[in-house]
C-alpha cells in the first residue's frame, strides 16, 4: 500500500510555516517536559522522549497517571484550529517533545483512554520531520472472519491496549512489511494455512502538518515514529483527543 488507507488523512499545511515555527519555539521554551520511566520484561527502562497532558480528565497513560490541566490559551487555539481542520471535537492534548533521532514511540494504538464514541485523534506535528509507521493489526483474512453483523470486528467496541502495552522499543513488531506494499507474508501459519499478509505503510510527517486518525484507525492499524540515525532536529508532536468523563 502506497498510500494512507482512508481512515488516515494527512494535511500538509495545517499550519503556515510562520506559525508553525512560532508554535514550536513558544512550545519547546514555555512546556513543563516531563521525563518518565516505565518497566517492561521486569527492566526499568527511561521513556525516550518527554511528554506533558493537558485536558479536563487525567489519563492514565504509559503506567501513570496523568492529572486533568487545563489547556494553555496557546493550546487551546491550536485546539481550535485543528477542530476546524479535522472536523472532530477535541478536549485534550499529549505533547511529544524528541530531543533527536534517539528519541522514538514505539508500536502502539490510540484506544487506552474512554471516548465518549469521539475515537478520532488528530496530530500536529512540528519540527524535524520525522516517518510515521502503520501496519494493520491483523490480516485482511482474520478482519472478515472476526466481523460481526455490521461489518464491525467482534468486541472492536472495547477499547484495548495493545497485548504487548505501549512498547517503547523502537522496532518493528514481526512482519511488520511496513513500506512494503502487501507487508511481508507471516510465517507459519496454523493448521498450514498460507500465511496471512498484513499492510502497512509509512508517511513523512512534516512541519506544520496535521494527521488525522478516525474511522477505524486505532481498531485496526498500530502506528509508531522509530528511531533514526539520521541527524535530526527537535521535533514537536501535539495528539489532540476527546477523551469522555464518567458520565460520557
Ligand atoms: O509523534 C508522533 O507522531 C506520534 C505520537 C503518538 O503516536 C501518540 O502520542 O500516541
Amino acid at each position: 500500500m502506497s498510500a494512507p488507507p482512508p481512515d488516515f488523512r494527512w494535511l500538509p499545511e495545517a499550519l503556515t510555516p510562520a506559525e508553525a515555527d512560532a508554535a514550536l519555539a513558544a512550545l519547546v521554551d514555555e512546556t513543563p517536559w516531563e521525563s518518565h520511566t516505565f518497566s517492561i520484561f521486569g527492566r526499568t527502562v527511561a521513556m525516550p522522549r518527554r511528554i506533558a497532558f493537558y485536558g479536563r480528565f487525567p489519563y492514565a497513560y504509559s503506567g501513570l497517571v496523568h492529572p486533568a490541566r487545563p489547556l494553555t490559551p496557546r493550546l487551546d487555539a491550536l485546539r481550535e484550529r485543528v477542530e476546524a481542520l479535522s472536523g472532530h471535537p477535541f478536549n485534550c492534548v499529549l505533547l511529544n517533545l524528541y530531543r533527536d533521532g534517539h528519541d522514538a514511540m514505539g508500536w502502539h494504538s490510540d484506544d487506552d483512554y474512554p471516548h465518549g464514541g469521539h475515537p478520532a485523534v488528530a496530530s500536529l506535528n512540528l519540527g524535524a520531520t520525522r516517518r510515521f509507521r502503520v501496519q494493520a493489526k491483523r490480516g485482511p483474512k482474520s478482519l472478515t472472519a472476526r466481523s460481526g453483523p455490521s461489518g464491525a470486528p467482534v468486541g472492536a467496541s472495547r477499547p484495548r491496549r495493545e497485548a504487548e502495552g505501549r512498547l517503547e522499543v523502537s522496532r518493528a513488531p514481526r512482519n511488520a512489511g511496513i513500506g512494503v506494499p502487501n507487508g511481508a507474508p507471516r510465517r507459519g501459519g496454523s493448521r498450514g494455512e498460507a500465511p496471512e499478509p498484513r499492510a502497512g505503510f509509512g508517511l513523512d510527517l512534516t512541519h506544520g502538518g496535521l494527521l488525522v486518525m478516525e474511522g477505524r484507525s486505532q481498531q485496526d492499524w498500530r502506528h509508531s515514529v522509530p528511531r533514526t540515525a539520521r541527524p535530526v532536529g527537535v521535533r514537536v508532536n501535539l495528539t489532540f483527543r476527546h477523551m469522555a468523563g464518567p458520565n460520557g
